[in-house]
């Protein structure tokens, strides 16, 4: 019995985390954020695409055998802040996104864009998850 409660502990654990880095994860507008210093490589990320517009890396913490992150590097906290002048990056960014899917995922992935607290966002730099590499499940959690 102990064992099977440590058991789904230790299962549930990091969706949890992931949760209470979200709830506690502060928006600010025009605030430099952990993915602005990948961008400019005060701190390094595993890179794996780069253009003058967009920068994609691997998650630090991987939901999935392929996670990685599209991000735009114009500032912009949450999709909730983007308008019809950020539609060319915005277009940039997904495009992207699939291209990359496409050559690492050929059987299928996700895109997930987490907004605000509910939506389960910790960083408030706008970033495109794709996650590859096993079943998706639905609905997700
Ligand atoms: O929860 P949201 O949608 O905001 O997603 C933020 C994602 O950024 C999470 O999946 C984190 O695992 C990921 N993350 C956070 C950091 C980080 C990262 N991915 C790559 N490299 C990272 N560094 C160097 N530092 C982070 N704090």
């Amino acid at each position: 019995r102990a064992s099977l409660a440590d058991e789904i502990r230790k299962q549930l654990a990091p969706l949890s985390s992931e949760v209470d880095k979200a709830t506690q994860a502060k928006y600010a507008k025009n605030q430099e954020t952990i993915f602005d210093k990948i961008i400019s490589k005060k701190i390094p990320a595993d890179i794996i695409f780069e253009d003058n517009q967009c920068l994609a890396f691997n998650d630090v913490n991987p939901q999935a055998p392929t996670h990685f992150l599209v991000i735009p590097k114009k500032q912009i906290p949450r999709l909730d802040d983007a308008t019809d002048n950020d539609k060319q990056v915005l277009a940039h960014v997904l495009l992207t996104a699939k291209t990359l899917a496409q050559e690492r995922l050929p059987n299928g992935y996700r895109l997930v864009i987490n907004n605000g607290p509910d939506g389960c966002q910790s960083v408030y730099h706008l970033h495109i998850h794709i996650l590859g590499g096993r079943q998706m499940g639905w609905p997700p959690g």
